[in-house]
């Protein structure tokens, strides 16, 4: 299926539709957006204070709702997941304590990010959630709810908290209340996106620079493989203490601050596990900073070779890939126009981007159905804008 990203006034739709049934015809007051992200290159490397080059997705989650008096929050996602309930009600405590996470699941990221917000205590409201985003996907649909939601609440009271603060207070909200010990990527240009535009942005200084991507004869495919394996959860956090134990053997703060000649030095001083998921890092890091240069340059296949040794380097030193994505990268890489191909995202599934030439477009999706064993998804995406606030008139 090759899916053509459902638009933003059409989820606005479906969401002031939902909040009218639910809340018995009265009508929301704001709405907000908020993207998720492809990553095109730098995976692993943001809680390394390394590179990262995301774009953000013309998918979204759109929140809209209104204030209500007393500390009372009803939320209704659109979303159809059978295992969870749509709807949670409860009140935000006066205190500043924390919302206790709980089920549904999805509630524990708005519940972090209440707790997180930047100009307490935040007021009680009524929200409704759509989202384009595919749930469990890869492409940080926790991250745009948590943006999306922040985005909402400054609506409501606005804070005086810059973009990058937002970000940071997003991302603490997964730490404390989904339990993900995630980097600053997917909230940071879940915020900082801009249309046109990837973000290399350095996870050390959060400083990101704009590089253009609108090249009218580029496309960014992101196929989804449609599994996520159980391994996403307890891999992830063993991934990130790795690497911390890498940088503490090295006598560094970080991996950012170790080259690949520390790392031959001490080699005898760690087990090979360690060594690999280093090397992996401190050379994604290089690989990100030359990639994001040879984009500039409109050196296309320089980026896309570099996105293909990302690949083999997640699925062979880091070891966060699955048979689905491999098979993904193989089928993509044996049609002619593509540049690259590689995994996105933290692996054991979600999703892969490739950069191919326009005019290859078909016969790529048509390859990649062919040879793939599973279901693909299709999203010919475009980088697009941060969370903003939509106009409801
Ligand atoms: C997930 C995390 F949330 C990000 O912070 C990043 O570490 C990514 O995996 C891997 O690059 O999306």
């Amino acid at each position: 299926m090759r899916n053509i990203c459902v638009g933003v006034s059409e989820l606005v739709a479906e969401a002031r539709n939902l909040y009218g049934q639910v809340f018995g015809g009265e009508a929301p007051q704001v709405a907000v957006c908020a993207p998720g992200r492809v990553n095109l290159i730098g995976e692993h490397t943001d809680y390394n204070q390394g590179f990262v080059l995301p774009m953000a997705l013309p998918l979204v989650t759109v929140v809209v709702g209104r204030q209500t008096p007393g500390q009372d929050v009803t939320i209704v996602t659109a979303t159809k997941d059978a295992d969870e309930p749509r709807r949670v009600d409860f009140s935000i405590p006066t205190d500043g304590s924390a919302l206790a996470p709980g089920s549904p699941s999805w509630a524990n990221y708005v519940k972090g990010v209440i707790h997180h917000y930047r100009a307490p205590p935040v007021p009680g409201f009524r929200a409704v959630i759509a989202s384009s985003v595919p749930l469990g996907g890869g492409l940080s649909s926790s991250a745009s709810l948590e943006v999306a939601f922040y985005t909402f609440l400054q609506q409501l009271k606005p804070d005086d908290s810059d973009k990058v603060a937002k970000a940071v207070s997003c991302q603490q909200a997964e730490h404390t209340h989904a339990g993900v010990p995630c980097g600053i990527m997917d909230q940071f240009v879940s915020v900082l996106g801009r249309e046109g535009h990837a973000l290399l942005i350095d996870c050390r200084s959060l400083e990101a620079t704009t590089v253009p991507l609108s090249d009218p004869s580029l496309v960014i495919l992101v196929t989804n493989t449609n599994v996520k394996h159980s391994l996403t959860g307890s891999e992830y956090p063993t991934r990130r203490r790795q690497c911390e134990q890498a940088a503490s053997i090295l006598g560094k703060p970080s991996l950012r601050n170790a080259t690949m000649k520390d790392l031959e030095d001490a080699r005898d001083k760690m087990d090979n596990v360690t060594y690999r998921r280093a090397r992996h890092v401190i050379e994604e890091i290089e690989r990100t900073a030359q990639a994001a240069e040879a984009l500039k340059r409109g050196a296309y296949k320089e980026f896309g070779k570099l996105m293909v040794e990302s690949h083999n380097s997640l699925r062979d030193l880091y070891e966060v890939s699955c048979r689905e994505l491999d098979e993904l990268v193989s089928a993509a890489m044996e049609v002619e126009g593509v540049f690259g191909s590689r995994m996105t995202g933290g692996g054991f599934g979600g999703c892969t981007v490739t950069l191919l030439q326009a005019h290859a477009i078909d016969r790529t999706i048509l390859h990649i159905q062919e040879r793939y064993s599973g279901t693909p998804t299709f999203y010919v995406t475009t980088p697009s804008e941060g969370a903003q606030a939509l106009s409801l008139s």
